[in-house]
């Protein structure tokens, strides 16, 4: 029996040793150009380029199609999406699903809606490879997931919401705030898997221990944590630096964001996904 592990790019992920893995895109499309979120792509030329051009630009999520390919040839199959509230990533995966379980009697497809993006996507993918590598059953896997869930978090510091609100996945009004020059804004992934607002901040320094601090508040006590930022590794090293001197034994890791989450991230962004108790 085949295992497999699919997620969608805003995971950040596009190699995942030690189990059967695929990737699905999402896009980022401007009047004369799409990215496409996959290994190929120059993030930092992609980044750059939206940056030099004013125009319009937005995202679409993989369809029915582009799922139903990356789970061929598994039996089982765990697909991680990015939150069904600001994406339609986890509707088209649900259709694929179905399709797939009818064309191949006996597959298992299992869709996740991590509620959340990125790292917090890392850390439920990291705990689904392990419970395959222990050999539990696919219903038991399941279970374990939504436990997992109700533990994992994602907090974020950004310093320009501007695609976000041109797209409408933020209130334009918040955007406006964290638009000012300097102020940084820290939020979190709310229940319902939509951006909450939680603070302004002035300075990075300060942004990082407010991020510091809301972990804590929300039960960090020193497992794992993942940091995904886009073109900041000094932010994404100091916070694992404040994260390692209170916690010491804590599992940090660090990854560069990918072209969706770099697209509405933006230059400087910080995402955090961690456990708590
Ligand atoms: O389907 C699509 O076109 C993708 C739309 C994605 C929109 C949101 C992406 C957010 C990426 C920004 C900070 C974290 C926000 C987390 C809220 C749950 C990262």
């Amino acid at each position: 029996m085949k295992f497999k592990i699919v997620s969608d790019s805003s995971s950040n992920i596009f190699h995942f040793p030690g189990v059967e893995f695929a990737s699905v895109a999402l896009k980022i499309n401007t009047a004369s150009a799409e990215y496409v979120d996959d290994e190929n792509l120059d993030v930092a030329k992609m980044v750059q380029a939206l940056q030099e051009n004013k125009g319009k630009s937005g995202t679409s999520c993989p369809n029915v199609h582009d799922w139903l390919q990356a789970f061929a040839g598994a039996d089982y199959i765990f697909a991680i999406t990015i939150t069904s509230n600001l994406s339609g990533s986890y509707a088209s995966a649900q259709q694929a699903k179905a399709i797939y379980e009818e064309n191949n009697p006996g597959a298992k497809v299992f869709v996740v809606d991590s509620l959340s993006t990125g790292p917090e996507m890392r850390l439920i993918m990291e705990r689904i490879r392990e419970w395959i590598d222990a050999k539990l059953p696919f219903e038991k896997i399941k279970e374990k997931i939504q436990e997992y869930q109700k533990k994992t978090h994602l907090l974020f510091s950004l310093e320009s919401l501007t695609n976000l609100a041109r797209n409408g996945r933020v209130n334009p009004a918040v955007a406006k705030i964290a638009g000012v020059l300097g102020i940084r804004m820290v939020g979190c992934a709310s229940e319902v898997g939509t951006l909450q607002p939680l603070h302004k901040c002035r300075g990075e320094k300060k942004a990082l221990e407010t991020i510091f601090k809301e972990m804590v508040t929300r039960g960090f006590e020193g497992g794992r944590a993942r940091i995904a930022h886009c073109f900041n590794p000094e932010a994404a090293a100091s916070l694992k630096e404040t994260i390692l001197a209170a916690f010491p034994k804590s599992d940090i890791f660090i990854e560069p964001a990918t072209a969706l989450c770099s697209f509405y991230a933006e230059k400087g962004g910080l995402l955090v996904g961690f456990e708590s108790k």
